[in-house]
């Protein structure tokens, strides 16, 4: 029995990192196939000017592009060059745009990628060819460069050769085998490959490939411009040949724009035209070879006429100069920006790797090639898992008009609350035209819209005693914030308020097998009283938490699980039990849900039902069938925002008439409804964490403070062995809670936090705590930051002082929420 039978679609930068990374880890049967020439096959890869900047917001992103940067630096092809460090530069020309530099200058801190603003003056020392006096400083990241993708293509084919991988050119991939759920081979124009695991890297072809068999991959072939310039006499002599470029690589945001030297000439990429969306099937078809590229059309020089002119205002030496060569060059754009990476829901064994930056491909095959050999990357997924979307943004024209305006915004400044412009409205909870009539102001995730604040509660401020009044903010941490978040946090924790829990994940797990899943799944203990509800923890093989989670007993073989997101629900389908013994059913879209919290939540409830909701026969953490105002409700006492009160349940046929008879009944006991400006604050003060925020697969359960919810005397459940020796004492790093020391300086999330003066960690969520008077933050900081340690949080250019708290900062005796 040696390694799997591995197929690799796709030879370009993606599919070959892959083969190297497989056959480093000793898997020899690798076959590698394109249906272009090698080792130019015609996709992206053949010609991207292989720009690679570190720096994006996602700590994830960073860390696959500074994997290629470590791994592209180590190769050579005869000993030329595959990662030319030049270093990467981004321009500011406008105070907005230098601010945002600051603001990536913290995230690189973050990430751990040394990163420095720097003046005009410095900048053009770097390179000259920029007017000082056009710009107003730079971020300049020493260890960004460029990629030779043609080349590193060659290096780790042979070397992925010598180690058994073959590479077959000219072989179209035209059927994906399979049998009793498994893939079994594929079928190319020159015969079947039989297989056990197949992974389609076809790059921009994917949505092709996925077809196949059946499988929707979410992403949109682009065209965007690349144009190079005739000899510059500023360049001449400066570069060899062989070494192309000396000064670092460039970007000008503002205008969409970024550039690279070839030699002794200039090349210029442009995002600044309109989205130029290409359907596959209009691609000529017929045979690849170098001069008919199919992922190179022709270049529309109208397109690129005002990059052109936006080039010589901020590269004076271009005024002279003209365009030698241009094309439209394709590749993929997706709804959130980020790679498509997972298994087949219905065919195991076959795997995507799609929607991949050059700057990004090595980190993705090795994550990739973790996945298979291993089960588990080392770098966290979850914003890369393909299964992170939600069946409504797999549709064709959600993924090209959210890919097209992701194009558009490519280098925009975005706001980390900054909502979609469109398409808006697509998934609505019942309770959807009451939030209208209070003037909810929508924010969208996941396609449903979520109310973030009522303008109807407006008056409410005015009435707030004073150490509830809102605090003023910077422009920044202003927008999409409103104060009116104070006054629904204040009617929440002082009378009750209603919240729309309806695009809270939920699954029904049920039937025989049922109990014996979440036993095995998750680390607490599951076989308890019919009512019983339970908050737990789903980890993966090496102890990282993969997801919290709230589960329901609501009969013998029924149970509710309050999830995280869609990656939870194909999580759960894939370990379900083959033989039929266990259902597991998305109930988000059937069912709805109002959170009913606060001290007079209980007098609500009461007058609306003839069931008991006193704390005797209704205690906390406990799930009830009840009749709320007539309807059939499942009540469970719990609540995210840490006061009295109930998540109420029903079919979304009934949800209209539940908000208005709580509604209806609530005036008398001070009912408001509330968004989740003041959830997320409330949530923070009460010390709940968020998951895919606060904590993910990188983290273990005593780390992110989640200790409690392991309950190591049960037998055996996934993820426990490698939780053996690790306690709350063990620990090298905490998810600690923070509170900003000058009592008003509000930040974001992902800032650097430093103490003495050096960055050990980074912001995870933050919010003003409205309760509390004063903003509070969580971070990952290093175990000795106990509680009294100050910090300073970098937000854009300043330092902001903070200290570590004891938490939770709210009912920590957990008397409010008993009650
Ligand atoms: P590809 O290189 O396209 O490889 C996919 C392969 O699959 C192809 O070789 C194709 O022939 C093969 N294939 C498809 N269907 C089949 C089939 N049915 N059977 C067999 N084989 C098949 N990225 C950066 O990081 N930095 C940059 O500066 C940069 N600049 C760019 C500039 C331009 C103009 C363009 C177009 C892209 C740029 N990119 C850049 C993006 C980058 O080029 C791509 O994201 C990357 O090359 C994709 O690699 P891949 O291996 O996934 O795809
Ligand atoms: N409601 C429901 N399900 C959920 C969430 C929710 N699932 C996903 C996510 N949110 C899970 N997060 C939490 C976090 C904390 C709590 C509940 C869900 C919570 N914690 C108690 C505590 O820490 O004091 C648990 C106490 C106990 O273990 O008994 O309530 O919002 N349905």
């Amino acid at each position: 029995m040696g390694s799997p039978r591995v197929v690799i679609i796709g030879a370009g930068i993606v599919g070959t990192n892959l083969a190297d990374e497989l056959t480093a880890r000793g898997w020899d049967q690798v076959t590698v196939v394109d249906q272009g020439p090698l080792p130019l096959t015609g996709g992206s890869t053949s010609h991207a000017p292989g720009l690679v900047f570190q720096t994006t917001p996602s700590k994830t992103m960073t860390a696959l592009a500074s994997y290629t940067v470590d791994k592209f630096k180590g190769l050579d092809v005869d000993g030329e060059w595959c990662f030319n460090q030049v270093g990467g530069l981004e321009v500011a020309t406008t105070p907005q745009r230098l601010a945002e530099l600051h603001r990536r200058q913290g995230w690189a801190t973050s990430w751990g990628v040394d990163a420095r603003v720097i003046e005009p003056e410095e900048c053009a020392k770097l390179h000259p060819l920029l007017d000082p006096k056009r710009i107003l400083g730079g971020l300049y990241v020493e260890t960004d460069g460029l990629a030779k993708a043609s080349r590193v293509v060659v290096a780790l084919s042979r070397r992925a050769q010598a180690r058994g991988a073959e590479f077959r050119g000219s072989t179209k991939v035209v059927g994906i085998e399979h049998s009793g759920g498994r893939v079994t081979g594929v079928t190319t124009t020159t015969g079947v490959i039989p297989a056990d695991i197949v992974v389609s890297c076809g790059g921009f072809w994917g949505p092709d490939l996925g077809a196949l068999i059946g499988m929707d991959v979410p992403l949109l072939p682009l065209a965007h411009q690349y144009a190079t310039t005739h000899q510059l006499p500023e360049l001449v002599g400066r570069n060899t040949q062989s070494s192309e470029a000396g000064f670092p690589i460039l970007r000008h945001q503002d205008q969409d724009l970024y550039f690279r030297e070839h030699v002794d000439r200039l090349g210029i990429g442009s995002y600044a035209h309109r989205p130029m969306p290409v359907d596959l099937r209009d691609l000529p078809g017929g045979e690849i070879t170098s001069d008919a590229m199919p992922s190179m059309l022709t270049f529309t020089e109208e397109d690129f006429a005002p990059a052109w002119e936006k080039s010589k205002e901020l590269l004076p030496c271009l005024r002279d100069a003209t365009i030698e060569t241009g094309f439209n060059g394709i590749f993929s754009f997706t709804p959130d920006g980020g790679p498509l990476i997972g298994e087949s829901p219905d065919v195991a064994g076959f795997w995507i790797a799609e929607a991949v930056w050059v700057t990004h491909s090595a980190g993705v095959a090795r994550a990739v090639a973790q996945l298979l050999v291993d089960g588990r990357s080392e770098v966290e997924l979850h914003g890369c898992d393909v299964h992170r979307f939600e069946e409504i943004q797999l549709d064709p024209q959600y993924v090209s008009e959210t890919s097209q305006q992701n194009f558009v915004e490519i280098y925009d400044i975005l706001h980390p609350l900054q909502p979609k412009e469109s398409p808006r409205d697509i998934r609505v909870s019942p309770f959807h035209v009451r939030q209208k009539e209070l003037g909810a102001m929508f924010l969208e995730s996941h396609g449903w819209e979520r109310p973030h604040w009522f303008e109807a509660n407006a008056g409410l401020v005015a009435q707030l005693p004073p150490e509830w009044q809102p605090k003023p903010r910077d422009e920044w941490a202003a927008k999409f914030h409103s104060p009116i978040a104070a006054a629904e946090a204040w009617r929440t924790r002082t009378a009750v308020a209603m919240y729309d829990m309806t695009p809270l994940k939920r699954l029904e797990v049920s039937g025989p097998g049922a109990l014996a899943l979440l036993e095995r799944l998750t680390t607490a203990k599951m076989d308890k009283s019919i009512g019983a509800v339970t908050y737990a923890l789903a980890l993966d093989a090496a102890g990282g938490v993969r997801s919290d989670l709230t589960v329901a007993r609501l009969s013998e073989n029924t149970f509710q699980v309050g999830a995280n997101g869609n990656l939870d629900m194909d999580y759960f389908r894939r370990q379900a039990p083959t033989d039929g013994s266990v259902s597991v059913r998305d109930i988000t879209g059937g069912t709805c849900c109002i959170g009913l919290w606060g001290p007079r939540a209980r007098e609500v409830v009461t007058a609306l039902s003839r069931d008991d909701f006193t704390n005797e026969n209704f205690k906390y953490f406990r799930s009830k069938q009840v009749r709320i105002g007539g309807v059939p409700v499942t009540a469970m006492r719990l609540s995210y925002v840490g006061e009295l009160g109930w998540e109420l349940y029903t079919s979304a046929d009934n949800g209209l008439r539940l908000w208005d008879a709580l509604w209806a009944e609530g005036q008398r006991h001070g009912v408001i409804a509330a968004g989740r400006a003041a959830f997320n604050s409330l949530r923070m003060e009460k010390g709940y964490r968020s998951w895919g925020t606060d904590m993910t697969t990188e983290h273990n359960p005593y780390e992110a403070g989640l200790g409690f919810a392991v309950r190591l005397q049960k037998e055996e459940f996934l993820g426990r062995d490698a939780l053996a020796g690790i306690s709350d004492d063990t620990v090298q790093r905490r998810l600690a809670c923070l509170v900003v020391d000058d009592g008003s300086s509000v930040v974001l999330g992902s800032e650097p936090v430093f103490v003495d003066g050096a960055p050990v960690g980074y912001v995870t969520s933050a919010s003003f705590g409205h309760t509390v008077g004063a903003p509070i933050a969580y971070a990952w900081l290093p175990a000795t930051a106990v509680v009294g340690t100050g910090v300073e949080i970098q937000y854009f250019d300043r330092r902001i002082a903070a200290t570590v708290v004891a938490e939770p900062l709210v009912d920590p005796e957990m008397k409010k929420i008993r009650a």
